[in-house]
């Protein structure tokens, strides 16, 4: 029924987030240098065969002069990339400032620091307007570049002014938006100042999607209560307009993980670390080093754990790779520092002259190192204090088909919800329990860790990022259609 009601081929599909996903280097007056950068967006939509997907957003530079710019969009275009300039000003007040500043904290029930509180109350406005105005300059572009019969799909909190710019200028458009974050309960979203203007601007799309029924619930109810709008089982109505609201849960391209296991890199990786590492368990840890992982958290648990299991202390090391982000804020300064100073800590009172229980890294760590460490793994740890979904843990099961590692994992991440009943679910703010949970995952038997590991293995196999991609925007389409359906009707 579906394929009848999609009157064509490969649908061009304008997906708008608000970075692109490469990296882009000036070489000179006109010359630029670019790599893709293959996040999980980018392999979900390479992944789907039914549209065509163009990219629309920011490519992470200042580029003030139209020379540069008239370049750098014409090698761009070459990737499917539509550039989206933003100024130094625009990207300090919108992009610092009020995503990363309040809403970026917000979704995630983190307090910001007193004086950055009263600083953020200030500024509030100017950051909104700024916001608005660097969605507004995203949709000039969309418009710009929109085909009738295109679906565009607008990416994560950045962009929740958008769909009401686009149906401003198009009232056809299709658009759909989804989110990467949590939505919060509508009690922490009500003390948002613009928290109705954002509401509005969102409902305007016709999909909106999130991780986990959970968030889509915190939406609908944010919009009944904040707006006073009906809230039914498809989404919200607003004077017979639905704006259809679903969960839509994010997967990875499992087979490029289980593929990688067979390149002779990865197996020549896997081999020195299982050299380097003998006699000992791996735990391992991988996030960007952000307040949400939780990453001091796991860190004084796993403390905990060497303090009261004093038989472990020379046969486990923790592995936490934590790339750093945002480094010219001060709170990630802080939480850089703070991590450091736990790991040096721990190493003090825990090692000898020959090894250390934890090897912190800042860095990252490229593709098929990273899947040559997830699979020497047998315990991973992921204690996020809230994450929309957290595919590192998707990655680390597609990778632990010949070890059966157990993964230990924040219930508070998306992920619980899916790979709940194969992980040791934990919360991350109780190091005790975590502790207890790191003595339960070292000593589990092979036969609980191969139902377990069943379990999510099966799950990150058959929900992949293709998949999703492929469901939101069929959903889109449906829904459009059946909201054509009803007016005529
Ligand atoms: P993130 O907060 O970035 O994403 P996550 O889903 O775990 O969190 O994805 C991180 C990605 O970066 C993974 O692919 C991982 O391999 C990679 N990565 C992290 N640290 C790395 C390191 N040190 N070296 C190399 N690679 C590293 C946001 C939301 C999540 C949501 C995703 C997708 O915060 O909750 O799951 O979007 O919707």
């Amino acid at each position: 029924e579906r394929q009848e009601a999609r009157p064509y081929n490969r649908q061009r599909l304008l997906v708008v987030a608000n970075r692109l996903p490469v990296s882009a280097v000036r070489r000179g007056e006109d010359s630029w240098s670019l790599e893709i950068s293959a996040g999980g967006l980018v392999s979900a939509l390479l992944g789907v065969k039914e549209f065509e997907a163009r990219w629309i957003g920011w490519a992470g530079v200042n580029v003030p002069d139209e020379v540069g710019q008239k370049a750098l969009s014409k090698a761009l275009a070459e990737k499917r990339c539509i550039p989206v300039f933003l100024d130094e000003e625009i990207v300090h007040q919108y992009y610092n400032g009020y995503c990363n500043n309040i809403l970026w904290p917000l979704f995630h029930y983190l307090g910001l620091p007193q004086e950055d509180r009263l600083a953020t109350t200030r500024s509030f406005q100017s950051q909104f307007a700024a916001y608005k105005k660097a969605n507004q300059m995203f949709a000039d572009v969309v418009n710009e570049h929109y085909e009738e019969g295109d679906v565009v799909w607008c990416h994560d909190y950045h962009l929740m002014f958008l769909p009401k710019c686009l149906k401003e200028y198009n009232s056809k458009m299709k658009v759909g938006w989804f989110l990467h974050t949590p939505f919060p309960s509508s009690e922490i979203h009500r003390t948002l100042p613009s928290r109705s203007e954002l509401l509005r601007s969102v409902l305007a799309a016709d999909l909106v999607g999130f991780h986990t029924y959970d968030y889509a619930r915190h939406f609908v109810s944010a919009c009944t209560r904040i707006l006073g709008l009906e809230g039914t089982p498809e989404g919200v109505e607003d004077q017979g307009r639905l704006t259809r609201v679903a969960a839509f849960p994010i997967g990875i391209d499992s087979e490029r993980f289980i593929r990688a296991l067979e390149v002779p890199e990865v197996i020549q990786h896997m081999k020195e670390l299982k050299e380097r590492f003998a006699g000992r368990k791996v735990m391992l840890g991988v996030d960007r080093l952000d307040m949400i992982k939780g990453i001091p958290q796991k860190i004084l648990a796993f403390e905990k754990f060497l303090e009261e299991n004093a038989s472990w202390r020379d046969k486990v090391v923790l592995l936490q790779i934590a790339v750093p982000t945002r480094t010219d804020v001060p709170e990630y300064q802080k939480l850089t520092s703070q991590v450091h100073e736990i790991v040096g800590r721990i190493n003090g009172r825990f090692g000898t002259l020959t090894a250390v229980p934890i090897h912190h890294l800042d860095r990252s760590l490229d593709f098929h190192a990273l899947c040559a460490l997830y699979a020497v793994t047998d315990v991973a740890l992921v204690t996020s204090l809230r994450d929309g979904m957290n595919l590192v843990s998707y990655e680390f099961v597609a990778c632990q088909e010949a070890k059966k590692g157990v993964l230990i994992l924040s219930e508070f991440a998306g992920a619980a919800q899916s790979l709940g009943a194969g992980a040791i679910l934990v919360n991350p703010w109780n190091i005790t329990e975590v502790a207890a949970s790191i003595g339960q995952a070292l000593n589990m038997s092979a036969e609980e860790r191969e139902k377990r590991h069943r379990h999510n293995f099966h799950h990150v196999k058959t929900h992949t990022a293709q998949e999703w991609a492929e469901t939101f925007v069929s959903e889109l389409n449906d829904t459009v259609i059946e909201a054509q359906l009803r007016i005529s009707k």
